[in-house]
């Protein structure tokens, strides 16, 4: 079913499992077409990237480009980041986005976090989640039982003492994750302990798009994207893009635009 345009909040129990574990895994929110297509564009990007065009050649365009705002997404990030503006401007922000194709017997970071305190980090604040840097992981391929995506130390986004050193490998056993259908997406806030685990799959490799989100007013990686890949987009999805300030008082204007002047960094 094609959920363009559609409102999709955030539920009181997604709400409440993010709460308490700093990740959710919302199953099967892609259609098969939308799934093929875009995990095609990720294989196309490693091993034929000359016949993409110049434009589309990212993990955020093309036929990827519509996971940036998807309803589901979007009915999260209101409610974990920031409100729209106004209905032309998105509250958060996108700003980094790559990909993953691990196969079988390939790991990934072992386990690690933020845990700030300032405007990345994760606080509560009169019933409302600030969930600070947040990355959206778009599982492209099936995750079986036991195949080993992103794990979790689950809790670990409100931790008060550091990290045992114990804790900081692949084989923690406070470490879980998830399984899951192709489509469909995990969010999680950076300041939740997390591992790229080793992948077991002997049928298909790991495929997956890792796009990370922050509040309007905050910015941790340096994007280095071409206006002309933004400019593709439609105009609500460019101002995921737009700078980081509030307000121009010299001119009279809000930062709720996106322009080539108003791009982030
Ligand atoms: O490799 C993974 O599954 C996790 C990616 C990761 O560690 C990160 O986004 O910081």
């Amino acid at each position: 079913m094609s959920t363009e345009g559609l409102d999709i909040p955030m539920t009181d129990e997604q709400r409440f499992i993010f709460d308490i574990k700093g990740w959710i895994c919302i199953p099967s929110v892609l259609t098969k077409n939308e799934t093929e297509s875009i995990r095609q564009h990720i294989v196309d990007l490693k091993n034929n990237a000359e016949l993409i065009d110049p434009l589309d050649r990212y993990t955020l365009a093309g036929p990827a480009q519509i996971l940036l705002d998807h309803p589901v997404v979007v009915g999260v990030l209101r409610e974990i980041l920031d409100n729209d503006r106004n209905d032309d401007c998105y509250g958060f922000r996108c700003e980094n986005s790559f990909s993953i194709i691990r196969t079988k017997g390939q790991t990934g970071l072992s386990p690690h976090g933020g845990h700030w305190h300032g405007p990345h980090g994760y606080r509560v604040y009169r019933d409302r989640i600030y969930s600070g840097l947040t990355r959206v992981v778009w599982e492209l391929n099936p995750v079986q039982p036991g195949d080993g995506a992103t794990a979790f130390i689950s809790g670990t986004h409100k931790m008060n003492f550091s990290l045992p050193e114990i804790h900081t490998q692949h084989d923690s056993p406070l470490l879980e994750t998830y399984s899951c259908p192709a489509g469909s997406v995990v969010i999680f806030t950076e300041n939740t302990t997390h591992a790229g685990m080793t992948w077991n799959s002997d049928t298909h490799d790991r495929v997956a798009i890792l796009n990370c989100y922050n509040a309007g007013l905050v910015q941790y990686h340096k994007m280095n994207l071409p206006y002309s890949v933004v400019a593709k987009m439609p105009p609500k999805r460019q101002t995921l893009f737009r700078g980081v300030w509030q307000h121009d008082f010299t001119n009279q204007k809000p930062n709720n635009f996106f322009s080539q002047e108003n791009m982030a960094l």
